[in-house]
């Protein structure tokens, strides 16, 4: 059963600020957030929207010293870095904070003072990794080994990225320091555990009755049951480091709080330092501990045991002995991983691209529109420049932009730019105005159940069922046949150009704002509601503005020059793991082979061939023809006059048809991307390569 609430608190996750937000983040945990906070808006619910830069942990340490920097450096420069990005890719959030600040460090200690009176969290001596060259205990990231559970190589101390379980660091294979490499050895040091065990009856009928109330995804559910299986166990929640947030118990300020038990507190943070910038600062208080607030945590399936299982827990503790009680998420909605042209975001390997740099040739709604489209709500998704293109041009531009303009240009070409008037109405008509009563209905539950690709595509084929109800009825003619006929077909069109801009707004809000102003409607005066999409609001008559093209279609050259600042910046991953080499040769067998240097003169796509390019290749006075698998790498424009190598004396074979009597070579990486073999300097062709 739905439970009705009046107000809305939601959460995205707290970014590390480490490095630079790359689209993966956006489409994990950022834009469903947004638009859905956007939506709840126009709904004219009370919503509070929060953020904020996780600034503890391993880590930023371990970027700072990779950095050659200091923690401190490192959270100056990305904080503010990914705050701007943010508000560039048109976040709405209420407040973005950051964890560093006094008042979340007070919180937090808030938090464990009170688990320490009660003595909910226990003081326990353990065995921990600790490197002897380093002199350190190697905490969380800063020891690597093998996952216990799906056996991953790349599992750190405190978590298996791969798998999503949480470890503790004794139980990885093989562990490794992170900074020297050696293998730790053991050693007694004191923490401070959570009785995360004692709640799991308690944690496990939470998430039963909220998923009965609001339907949680069934990844959520199916990590949740697993960590239930294996039972809750207590959970260190100190750590040997100096950076974080000081343990606030005597003798015991050298450790500090985990940083997962200080970072979902930054939610609570983040809604004081918001109520204390508006003057008022106990309203936090009116979304964080009242029963009648709706709490939606945003988060990437990475989170999921710390938003459903060790927040909830910490929250459970504190309401035991307070009449106050903190609201627990109603739902989290977590969401897989987008990969960048077919390969995971990787920071280490420099693959993928930045918010900040991708807006630099791209306008916030186009990469909003092809994100939404594409959200990898129920499994991963892959982001494609080409696609990217593909659904700007073809959605966004030919089919809303499109109906837009072409309804705002007729009027103002005929009708003087002022809304025609409604005739007799025909049974198109009304079917048109149904499906304007309905989409808004239609999409709404869908983005209050989560899903927002599929929300986006009622909006779209609204849009779809305008142009064809413009198409079918053919203005142009009824213009002189039949003038009120005209009129009708142009009032419900334009009516329904109002409601796509409130229906797009969360999810292309720059552009449903400008198609407000071409309505000549105010931002401030009139009123945009969610539910106001489904009448005919707008007054026959209103004015309207000039018409104006509002999303340009992107061209070719605008994707290659974002290739070529990929191709050319850090982008390119700096080096791939080594394939298994094959058996020895002699030398014997390699001059077997004849490599000569050649040229390019021709270049044509094989009709019909994704892959494929047929070439004339020069050397010497050897004139050949080669059939190469290199289209999705180069243009055949980009090939003609390039020096290559080719191995000339292998037995001709044929493609698709094609004799091809050669073979160029090509470096290839381990997702199959290519780059031809080139020469240092100029020599002649037909020269030989050995
Ligand atoms: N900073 C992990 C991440 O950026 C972590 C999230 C905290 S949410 C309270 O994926
Ligand atoms: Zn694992």
């Amino acid at each position: 059963m739905k439970q009705s609430f009046e107000r809305i608190l939601i959460t995205a996750a707290l970014p590390y600020a480490n490095g630079y937000l790359h689209l993966g983040h956006l489409a994990g945990a950022y834009l469903p957030a947004d638009i859905y906070a956007r939506y709840q808006r126009l709904k004219k619910r009370d919503v509070l929207f929060l953020c904020g830069s996780d600034e503890h942990g391993v880590a930023i340490t371990v970027s700072a010293e990779k950095e050659k920097s200091t923690p401190q450096a490192i959270i100056d420069r990305y904080h503010p870095a990914n705050k701007s990005a943010f508000e560039a890719f048109e976040m709405s959030f209420d407040n973005y904070s950051r964890t560093s600040i006094p008042l979340h460090h007070e919180t937090t200690k808030e938090f464990f003072r009170e688990f320490h009176s009660r003595e909910i969290v226990v003081a326990k001596k353990e065995l921990q990794l600790y490197c002897d060259k380093d002199k350190m205990f190697l905490a969380d990231r800063y020891v690597e080994g093998t996952c216990p559970k799906c056996k991953s190589t790349q599992a750190r101390g405190d978590q298996c990225e791969n798998c999503g379980t949480w470890l503790n660091q004794t139980d990885l294979i093989d562990p490794k320091c992170k900074l020297c490499g050696t293998t730790p050895v053991v050693r007694e040091t004191t923490h401070w555990y959570f009785p995360l065990g004692r709640y799991q009856d308690r944690l496990m009928a939470y998430i039963d009755e909220r998923n009965k109330r609001d339907g949680w995804k069934d990844n959520v559910l199916r990590y949740c049951e697993s960590w239930f299986k294996d039972g809750l166990q207590d959970r260190a929640v100190t750590r040997d480091l100096s950076w974080g947030v000081q343990v606030p118990v005597a003798g015991y300020e050298d450790k500090v709080i985990y940083v997962w038990f200080d970072a979902v507190l930054g939610y609570i943070s983040s809604a004081k330092e918001w109520a204390i910038a508006k003057n008022k600062p106990d309203a936090w208080k009116e979304f964080w501990q009242k029963e009648s607030t709706k709490y939606v945590a945003f988060i990437g399936k990475d989170n999921v045991v710390f938003h459903c299982i060790v927040f909830p827990a910490m929250l459970l503790a504190w309401n035991d002995a307070h009449t106050e009680h903190y609201v627990l998420p109603e739902n989290v909605p977590a969401n897989e991983f987008l990969n960048f042209e077919g390969q995971k975001f990787s920071k280490s390997r420099g693959w993928g691209i930045d918010v900040q740099d991708f807006l630099k040739y791209f306008p916030a709604d186009m990469l909003r529109y092809a994100l939404a489209v594409n959200l990898p709500e129920t499994r991963d998704s892959d982001f494609y420049l080409k696609d990217f293109q593909a659904r700007v041009n073809n959605e966004l531009a030919d089919i809303v932009g499109n109906f837009v303009n072409r309804t705002v240009a007729f009027i103002d070409k005929n009708f003087d730019g002022k809304v025609p008037l409604m005739g007799k109405r025909t049974a198109p008509d009304e079917e048109m105005i149904e499906i304007l009563k309905q989409t808004p209905v239609k999409t709404g539950e869908l983005f209050e159940q989560y899903r927002f690709r599929e929300g986006l595509m009622e909006v779209m084929n609204l849009a779809r069922s305008a142009n064809k109800y413009f198409n079918d009825h053919e203005p142009w003619k009824t213009l002189k046949s039949n003038p009120e006929r005209c009129a009708t077909t142009l009032h419900i069109a334009i009516q329904t150009v109002r409601s796509l801009s409130i229906l797009l707004e969360p999810v292309t809000p720059e552009f449903s704002a400008n198609i407000w102003k071409l309505l000549n409607l105010s931002s401030t005066t009139d009123e945009r509601e969610w539910d106001s999409a489904t009448q005919l609001v707008l007054r026959e008559g209103h004015q309207l503005q000039k018409p104006e093209i509002l999303i340009h279609k992107i061209d070719d050259k605008q994707i290659d020059e974002i290739v070529k600042f990929l191709e050319g910046g850090e982008q390119i991953p700096a080096s791939v793991p080594l394939a298994p080499l094959k058996p020895t040769i002699t030398i014997d067998d390699f001059k077997k082979i004849d490599l000569r240097v050649a040229r390019v003169i021709e270049a044509v796509k094989v009709p019909k061939s994704e892959k494929l390019i047929k070439l004339q290749i020069e050397f010497g006075n050897e004139r050949r023809q080669v059939v190469a698998g290199i289209a999705k790498h180069y243009t055949p424009e980009e090939l003609v006059g390039k020096t290559i190598v080719v191995v000339a004396n292998l037995q001709p074979a044929k493609l698709m048809g094609l004799e091809s009597q050669g073979m160029i070579l090509a470096a290839s990486d381990e997702s199959g991307h290519l780059t031809l073999v080139g020469l240092q300097s100029e020599i002649m062709t037909g020269s030989t390569v050995k």
